[in-house]
């Protein structure tokens, strides 16, 4: 990628480019507590972005990405991020650089990848990240990586729409190799964890559907959850958010809630609770028992939270009913995506066979399989 990417760059703008690189990301477990300041469970992945960039002495980006093989410019003077276009995400970066007073100049960039679209594997926080990481070093900023993942964040909220929590950007910055990060999403500090799978592998089923609800539902989740912390403020005033709770108040909790909040409420407890027992039992290698919490998420994400749907459903329930499986969930936003799965290595085969046969008779299309390891985060490459 990175020959290709210079090359590339060479043919479009006549000279050599420094070249950044962001990893996606995978998430164990710990599915919609970023945003209630809880606790997730990812890692970063070898996949990832690839952005080629130098100056151009004026006042005009002029950008190529190599996925959509379209170019794109915009003048620095008048930067309006539109949602839904890729180069979006360089405008949006470009302009939270400018507010916090960092002076960009023109430059020129081309932008390449290899995360497997629609995933969820956070392409998107992937370029943000690569972006500022290679803006960061083209103009000497020296901009704080969670500098970078803020500003990452920030951009999804404002240009695309999603306001989404801090795992994303913070795992493709802050990822290591072989290991997953325990991320306090209140504090943004992590611990490391060494990602000891022995002889099961990390393999991702893509369900390819996205469902159109997901982007509102994922906000409306958020909204429930801020809905019901006003709400219990009236019991349990020292709470901040629902992560201040604990599986010992769930009772109380369920008496101070409306129906239709409460098991949302109840996921956030109970997932922050489960992503600490799934540290704790991979650092102790129980992977049964790390296994078995992926799939009480997966049921918590599906019946509490109800942010799956019959595809990722489907595909769970067939790999969780296989022997050579230990765990499986939805993993990221839900509606669509991907599951994780930890599947027995010399049982692949009969897994994806499995799982291939069975999605496409209910569902008439055939999931992708992408086997994952765990890479490092961001960083310049040449
Ligand atoms: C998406 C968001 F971008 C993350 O912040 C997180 O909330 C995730 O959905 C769900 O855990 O990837």
């Amino acid at each position: 990628m990175i020959s290709q990417l210079t090359e590339v760059f060479q043919s479009y703008f006549e000279t050599i480019p420094l070249v950044a690189f962001a990893p996606g990301r995978i998430n164990l477990i710990g599915e919609h507590t970023d945003y209630q300041e809880g606790f997730v469970f990812p890692a970063a992945v070898k996949q990832g972005i690839w952005v080629g960039i130098q100056k151009n002495s004026s006042k005009t980006c002029r950008l190529y990405s190599m996925d959509f093989d379209q170019e794109y410019s915009f003048d620095l003077g008048f930067l309006s991020p539109k949602n839904g276009h890729w180069a979006t995400y360089v405008m949006g970066m470009v302009a939270l650089l400018k507010q916090s007073g960092y002076e960009v100049s023109g430059f020129d960039m081309v932008i390449g990848g290899n995360i497997p679209v629609g995933a969820g594997l956070s392409s998107s926080a992937a370029l943000s990240v690569a972006i500022g990481t290679a803006i960061s070093r083209l103009f000497d900023f020296k901009i704080p990586k969670k500098n970078i993942v803020l500003y990452a964040q920030k951009s999804e909220h404002l240009y695309a729409g999603v306001k989404c929590g801090i795992m994303d950007p913070y795992t493709s910055a802050f990822g290591v190799e072989g290991k997953a990060l325990l991320l306090d999403c209140r504090s943004n500090t992590h611990q490391e964890i060494a990602a000891d799978f022995g002889d099961y592998a990390l393999v991702l089923v893509n369900t390819k559907v996205k469902h159109s609800l997901a982007d509102t539902a994922y906000n409306k989740r958020r909204e429930a959850c801020e809905e019901s912390v006003r709400i219990l403020l009236n019991e349990f005033p020292e709470i901040k958010t629902l992560r201040d709770l604990s599986l010992a108040d769930l009772k109380k909790v369920e008496g101070f809630l409306p129906k239709e909040l409460y098991p949302k409420a109840k996921h956030e407890i109970t997932e922050c609770d489960r992503v600490h027992q799934a540290a704790r039992a991979l650092q102790a290698k129980d992977l049964a028992k790390f296994g078995r919490l992926l799939n009480l998420s997966h049921k918590s994400l599906s019946e509490d939270y109800e942010v799956s749907c019959p595809e990722l459903d489907f595909l769970a329930e067939t790999a969780q009913a296989m022997h050579s499986v230990l765990g499986s969930r939805m993993m990221g936003g839900g509606f669509g995506g991907c599951t994780i799965n930890l599947v027995k290595e010399s049982e692949l085969d009969i897994f994806k066979d499995t799982l291939r046969k069975g999605y496409e008779t209910s569902f008439g299309k055939t999931p992708d399989f992408i086997l994952v390891e765990i890479g490092e985060g961001a960083r310049i490459i040449s």
